[in-house]
């Protein structure tokens, strides 16, 4: 048997990814910004009992089976790679097992640290070796915000391209801290996919949209180099209230807020009139994000926990990394 294993952690976009390029395989129509968040984690298993196989795989998230549709052309991608290499367990069966230590599916990324995960299990599997911008652009085809979970730290995934990259290292701005409030930890009805892609086809507003990121980006980004929280937070609140400006003008409109949504952001209102950074953004789901510091955390997470259960804290984090199963290499170099 072989097995390898990949982590990856949910890359939280300050500044949004809604929107393809046309024809595009997850090419993002707007400049996005994120942080990687350290406590969150995806950890995925590859393992195979023998070389030769009929390339097939199966893969289970938390215990659940999937569909194999959505992870072919990530798993084919790096078979190919290792198949150049003449790799002997190209074309083995694959038994790919993914955990979350935080709900799936329910517009926390998930797909972002679970594609990620999955190139690094499966580079570590075929011991593959390529850049960080080669495994974030075949992220990418999976799951377009995968491209930035595969840096830790601050990312920005530029419009029009096909891999992100790390702008800055976690320690640039250490005293962030996240705080996921969440409202309701059941998976989505509509995918991000299919809302982004309802979006564009159906949103008058999807085109203004798309315009006025790139400003966004660009403002948004200076805040970042000179940590200005207050500048960052009006611009992130720009960002997601924006897109959720297009996703409402889509027919049939694309709702992901429940009330408690609306009333953190009412909560968060509150806090920065009281002097707390409390600066929150929203994805594709009811979960409110709230970007905070070390020292306002405390007044953030007692305020999140009058209106919500089930909260998750993070620093600024989360670097990818795989590896070849220990006890798996050792025992080949003992029978070598
Ligand atoms: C983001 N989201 O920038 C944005 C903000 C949700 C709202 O990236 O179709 O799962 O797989 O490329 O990456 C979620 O969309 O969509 C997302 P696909 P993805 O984080």
């Amino acid at each position: 048997m072989r097995s390898a294993r990949g982590e990856a952690s949910p890359s939280l976009a300050l500044i949004k990814y809604w929107g393809k390029q046309p024809g595009s395989v997850n090419v993002p129509a707007t400049t996005s910004l994120a942080i990687g968040l350290e406590a969150l984690r995806t950890r995925t298993s590859v393992r195979a009992e023998r070389e030769s196989g009929s390339r097939d795989f199966t893969v289970s998230i938390d215990g659940v089976r999937q569909e194999s549709t959505p992870f072919s052309t990530t798993i084919g991608h790096i078979r190919d790679i290792a198949g150049e290499a003449s790799h002997p367990w190209t074309d083995a069966d694959l038994l790919i097992e993914s955990h979350n230590n935080f709900p799936t599916a329910a517009g926390i990324a998930s797909s972002s640290s679970g594609f990620a995960a999955l190139v690094e299990a499966l580079c570590a599997f075929f011991a593959v070796n390529l850049s960080a911008v080669k495994r974030s652009s075949i992220a990418r085809e999976g799951s377009g915000s995968a491209a930035r979970s595969c840096f830790g730290g601050f990312t920005r995934f530029d419009a029009g391209a096909y891999a992100a990259r790390k702008i800055y290292r976690a320690d640039h701005w250490s005293e962030l801290r996240l705080l996921v409030a969440v409202t309701d930890a059941g998976a989505k009805k509509v995918s991000s996919r299919r809302g982004m892609e309802s979006t564009r086809h159906t949103s008058p507003y999807y085109t203004s949209w798309v315009e006025n990121s790139f400003v966004l980006a660009e403002r948004a980004a200076q805040c970042i180099a000179e940590r200005d929280l207050e500048g960052l937070g009006v611009l992130m609140r720009e960002s997601y209230l924006r897109m959720t400006g297009s996703m409402l003008g889509a027919s049939p409109p694309v709702v992901y807020w429940t009330p408690e949504s609306v009333a953190l952001i009412r909560v968060c209102e509150e806090l920065r009139a009281a002097g707390v950074a409390a600066w929150e953004t929203m994805d594709a789901g009811p979960q409110v994000k709230i970007l905070t510091t070390s020292a306002d955390l405390p007044k953030v997470r007692e305020a999140a926990a009058r209106i919500v259960d089930m909260t998750f804290e993070s620093e600024v984090g989360g670097e990818p990394c795989g590896d070849l199963d220990n006890t798996q290499v050792r025992t080949q170099e003992e029978q070598s």
